[in-house]
């Protein structure tokens, strides 16, 4: 078992190096030895039925091995027609994808069992031409099923499209129906950014068929699957999320958690990681008033007016214009919470520091109307009239790169924390 344990860190390291990176992938060539592969392949696929099950239907014949087609789009007819020619020929295939340069890991190919049928498919992750190291290597992933008649593709992952830089994540019964499934990879790289987007195929109704919609994607992402919430299933935690451009503005990355509902896997929960810029600060205050937290959002914007150790992103003036903001938005939350004094307060603090700002006239405004109606809905949408005639309240939250949350004029006092 011990050896067994270290061949499967082994193959858990050989995925991680399968990892997406754009460009800073180095592959791993593992020259081909069958008899370790096999052994490799029942260590790292946990299916239901994991040793490679029955062998080809017929006793291989050795056949001149095909040079590599011109074209990535005659490889999968290429494979079929070997594999037919030589009876199933899986160390001659090994050995011809090899000779193309198609196979970048020992577990781009694979024997197992994909469709539960008790008898194990040829599972193929496949590259152009793995020499061309590089980002956006052409690709696909197929998986290749034999009957009576011989080798067909039962699935082909590029289908009419193409299929760049493909990496298996796990092949196993992810989502715990009793099913097994496939999760892959593809990235794309342009000009800033690369972008990886993760499919999740089982063939739990008799057919090869995507759980995931056209594909789960987020920038900069090792994909992985982990029991998130603890329920003995695992969900797919896509964490990364920045973009490589200074346009896009400040940047941090974040946790998306995608949970199996019984159909597909959708959108669970998105943490962020902690950032030091005072934007975010902010930004999670937002969010925390949006939500009804009023505590976290009061929490939240204090810090952003009192910590000058946060970052800000271009130029200092942009501290002014938060922690205005920010005294503002105290102001709003104390007064929606009840502590008039202490919206009182936060106000005259916003009014005699910065008595110029723009929201030094927001403040006001709020607590004019407020004052004079006692109603915080009136006094909210009389600050939204005064925002839509001063584009300069919403610009200070506005212009923090195409990465970042719009802000307009509407948001400045949200009106649906009255409603
Ligand atoms: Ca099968
Ligand atoms: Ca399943
Ligand atoms: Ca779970």
């Amino acid at each position: 078992m011990k050896s067994r344990r270290t061949l499967y860190l082994v193959v858990l390291l050989l995925l991680a190096g399968s990892m997406p990176g754009c460009g800073i992938d180095i592959p791993q060539l593992i020259p081909p030895t069958s008899t370790a592969t096999a052994t490799l392949e029942a260590a790292v696929l946990r299916t239901p039925t994991p040793e490679p099950t029955s062998p080809p239907p017929e006793t291989p014949t050795p056949v001149p091995l095909p040079p590599r087609p011109d074209d990535f789009e005659q490889y999968p007819d290429t494979i079929l027609r070997y594999l037919n020619d030589s009876g199933g020929d899986e160390d001659g295939l090994r050995d011809m994808l090899g000779s193309w340069n198609a196979l970048r890991h020992v577990t781009d190919l694979l024997r197992v069992d994909t469709d539960d049928d008790g008898s194990g498919e040829l599972l193929m992750v496949l590259v152009e031409q793995s020499m061309d190291y590089g980002i956006n290597l052409r690709g696909d992933v197929l998986v290749v099923d034999s009957d009576d008649e011989g080798y067909k593709l039962a699935y082909h992952a590029a289908g009419d499209t193409i299929m760049l830089d493909p990496a298996l994540i796990e092949v196993d019964d992810l989502n715990r129906d009793g099913h097994t499934e496939m999760a892959f990879s593809s990235t794309e790289c342009g000009a800033h950014t690369c972008v990886t987007t993760v499919h999740i195929v089982t063939s739990g109704t008799g057919m090869y068929e995507s759980l995931t919609g056209d594909g789960i994607n987020m920038s900069y992402v090792d994909p992985y699957f982990s029991d998130w919430d603890g329920d003995g299933v695992p969900e797919l935690i896509m964490h990364g999320g920045t973009i490589g451009s200074v346009g896009a503005g400040p940047q941090r990355e974040r946790t998306e958690v995608y949970k199996w509902d019984g159909a597909v896997y959708v959108l669970e929960e998105t943490v962020y990681d902690y950032s030091n810029y005072l934007y975010f600060k902010v930004l999670d205050a937002n969010q925390a008033l949006m939500d009804g937290d009023y505590d976290m959002a009061a929490t939240l914007y204090r810090e952003a007016v009192d910590n000058p150790g946060l970052n800000v992103w271009l130029e200092e003036s942009e501290r002014e214009e938060i922690v205005a903001f920010s005294q503002y938005r105290l102001s709003l939350v104390c007064l929606i919470t009840g502590e008039v004094e202490l919206a009182e307060a936060t106000r005259d603090e916003l009014l005699s520091a910065q008595p110029n700002s723009i929201y030094a006239q927001v403040v006001a405004v709020l607590w004019d109307a407020y004052q004079r109606e006692t109603n915080l809905r009136a006094a909210c949408e009389q600050v939204g009239r005064f925002a839509a005639s001063h584009p300069e309240a919403a610009e200070v939250l506005a212009d923090y790169g195409y990465g970042n949350p719009t802000f307009t004029a509407d948001e400045v006092c949200p009106i649906q924390l009255f409603q």
